[in-house]
């Protein structure tokens, strides 16, 4: 039966029309050369080739019509065809109907096998949409040099915020077992373009670096490579002190620094192109240079002197608040990280996170990014839903992460958006790059429902080329995934687009954020206010009273709108020109404040909230009707899930109406549906 194990890559036959179509242009597959890389491109396309059309092409040595002629110029043939591969790059890849010895073939090629790779799935992916492939002339290279995976995988197997199941990494079995399905993943990444994996939690745990699982992280590192994904770690800080036996780990003390040293080099004998640390300082309690009295950057710095000679970078979160500091969270990252522009290590860059506040439902883009001219920054989304309603909520990420990327940063002037500071290299040959904190667990659908594994997919995507539409991703997924059937396919995209805003309003509507119930996050939990950390308290982030509710963030409150660019600054810190998303992040505003629909505040709120519920009970019903065209337990499985969904919608709704009226004291708008 359907499961979903497949992912995107659901190789199944297609009708025998679109099969007499395509065979003629998969007559054989021919390679010159031999890698491993190579070898994964032939076993790829001879399985999705095979399934989709009946048989296997076979392989061959010369090149009949039609055959699929596939590699890097160090095939004579691919070499004599001169293709214009120079501005390529390492990853990039051409796919083009071309004559060989007078024959039509089809060629795909890279500067090296793992473009090639790439283009074997990108041919693929041609053949799953149905497009035709007898007159193809594409050439294609990824926008960021580091697409990765952030895993916040612990060593026992729990995933930190991870809703599918146990860690894939079963590291007690490792490096002896190797579990079939570590190649799997490894495929569904390339297929996306995904390039590198951090294997472990950022709140680390420093066995991770001793000897034993460097064995185990170089049998992964060994499996992945062929699919070009790298390895990295997450580094604890303290590291010398709790597996080094260092009395400091002070990043200005010569023997961590040689400690660390040692270690990098340790560690690139058991994996040779080991891609570097990630780590999470000074932040939610995990050590970091701070203890020491040295900034981020001297703790950046030193790390990354000791990977440097290998190649390595040092990924450095700017996820950083702290208690002590009585000043707007959201605006603490800015204040320790932007003053540090231009003093990091050229192999170090700065990670943020999507806003500033932490993977909400809907955030303002981060202030940061645009404001370290000198430092190479990389955006950090969270693939996994925290806030989001775990699993069970049908959340599509495309439009949510979309939405950051083309926001305009004003930075160094109007039009400059968050991607093009991810894709612009801070100087010649810096690096850039985003991390996606992955969903993936060893649940057999993997990432813990169907719909989960469209961001995982739009996620690499959207790595690959940050102005890819959330709408095409959405729709080429769900032809991969559920069938391509034009009418399937709308129906579901038209859910998945709408299901972003459906979540904002019913959890938090308006600039809302934060309202989530504690330590777990899931379910409504507006009224807590007794948490050790004032800055941990939904009642901190909503800040309701009688006269009205919303965090003031421009001049008269914490003015962390003042991070921003002059004209960012001046439209968010205006109640006139902020609009309705961010209304209640920025300001707070009057219960009576008359919104641009008319209402008042209190009663735009309410109408949020049911119109939240409402998406939710459509989208329920849109899926009812697809039951015809989808396999019955896949169906099943979603309908189910979005069943809990509006329960849950409708929970979310009622707690936060009840809790904020009775704050707000104001009567329910007519033709609010009172709860049943
Ligand atoms: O989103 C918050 C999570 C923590 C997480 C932290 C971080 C890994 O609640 O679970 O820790 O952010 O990003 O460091």
């Amino acid at each position: 039966a359907e499961d979903g194990y497949d992912l995107w890559l659901r190789y199944r036959a297609l009708e025998a029309g679109q099969q007499d179509r395509i065979r003629p242009h998969a007559t054989a597959l021919v390679s010159e050369e031999s890698d491993p890389t190579i070898d994964r491109i032939a076993a790829e396309l001879g399985t999705a080739l095979g399934a989709m059309l009946g048989a296997p092409p076979p392989a061959r040595r010369d090149a009949p019509a039609g055959a699929i002629v596939f590699g890097t110029p160090k095939s004579p043939r691919i070499a004599a065809l001169g293709l214009p591969l120079g501005k390529l790059g390492r990853e990039g890849y051409l796919i083009r109907s071309v004559a060989i010895d007078g024959k039509p073939v089809t060629v795909i090629a890279g500067n090296t096998s793992i473009g090639a790779l790439y283009g074997a799935f990108r041919f693929i992916r041609l053949i799953q949409l149905g497009e035709p492939i007898d007159r193809l002339d594409i050439a294609d290279r990824p926008r960021l040099d580091l697409r990765l995976l952030n895993h916040w995988d612990n060593l026992d197997r729990h995933v930190e915020r991870g809703y599918a199941g146990q860690s894939i990494w079963d590291w007690q079995k490792l490096p002896g077992f190797a579990d079939p399905r570590y190649t799997d993943y490894a495929r569904a990444n390339a297929s996306i373009g995904i390039n590198g994996t951090v294997l472990n939690n950022v709140n680390s745990n420093a066995d991770i670096l001793t000897e034993p699982f460097l064995k185990k992280v170089a049998k992964l590192a060994d499996i992945f490579r062929p699919y070009g994904i790298r390895v990295y770690l997450s580094a604890r800080f303290s590291a010398p002190i709790e597996i080094g036996g260092l009395k400091t780990a002070d990043p200005l003390d010569p023997e961590v620094a040689a400690w660390w040293k040692a270690k990098a080099d340790e560690i690139y004998r058991h994996v040779p192109d080991f891609g570097g640390f990630l780590v999470k300082a000074n932040s939610e309690g995990q050590p970091g240079p701070q203890d020491y009295g040295r900034s981020h950057a001297e703790g950046a710095n030193m790390l990354a002197a000791a990977v440097r000679p290998h190649g390595g970078v040092v990924m450095w979160r700017a996820f950083v608040y702290a208690n002590e500091n009585p000043d707007d969270r959201a605006k603490q990252a800015y204040s320790e990280f932007q003053p540090l522009d231009g003093t990091f290590a050229d192999n170090v860059i700065v990670q943020v996170k999507n806003g500033p506040i932490d993977f909400q439902p809907r955030e303002p883009f981060h202030p940061l990014f645009g404001a370290m001219p000198k430092t190479p920054l990389m955006m950090e989304f969270q693939i996994t839903k925290e806030y989001l309603g775990f699993a069970t909520h049908l959340v599509y990420l495309g439009g949510l992460w979309e939405e950051v990327l083309r926001a305009d940063t004003h930075r160094p002037r109007a039009g400059t958006t968050v991607a093009d500071v991810l894709d612009t290299p801070v100087r010649a040959g810096a690096p850039t790059g985003i991390a996606g904190v992955a969903n993936i667990g060893n649940d057999r659908n993997w990432s813990g429902s169907q719909f989960d594994q469209a961001n995982w997919y739009a996620f690499g995507r959207l790595a690959w080329n940050p102005d890819e539409s959330g709408h095409a991703i959405a729709a080429d997924w769900s032809r991969m995934t559920w069938g391509d059937d034009p009418a399937l396919t709308s129906a579901i995209t038209g859910m998945m687009l709408r299901s972003h805003q459906a979540v904002v309003d019913y959890m938090t509507p308006l600039g809302l954020n934060h309202l989530m119930a504690t330590g777990h996050h899931y379910g409504p939990g507006p009224w807590v206010d007794d948490l050790p950390r004032r800055d941990w308290n939904p009642t901190y982030f909503h800040d309701a009273d009688a006269a009205g509710i919303g965090f003031d963030r421009t001049r008269t409150g914490s003015n962390a709108v003042a991070q921003y660019a002059a004209p960012v600054a001046r439209r968010f810190g205006s109640l006139a020109t902020v609009g309705d998303d961010y209304l209640l992040w920025f300001h707070h505003v009057p219960w009576d404040h008359r919104m641009a629909s008319g209402r008042t505040l209190w009663d735009e709120l309410v109408v949020r909230y049911d119109r939240g519920v409402a998406e939710v009970a459509a989208m329920q019903q849109a899926w009812a009707a697809l039951a015809p065209k989808i396999d019955a337990r896949r169906h099943r499985e979603v309908s189910d899930f979005l069943a809990i969904q509006r329960e849950e919608a409708k929970w979310w709704r009622d707690a936060c109406i009840a809790y904020f009226g009775s704050i707000a004291k104001r009567p329910l708008p007519a033709g609010h549906a009172a709860p049943p």
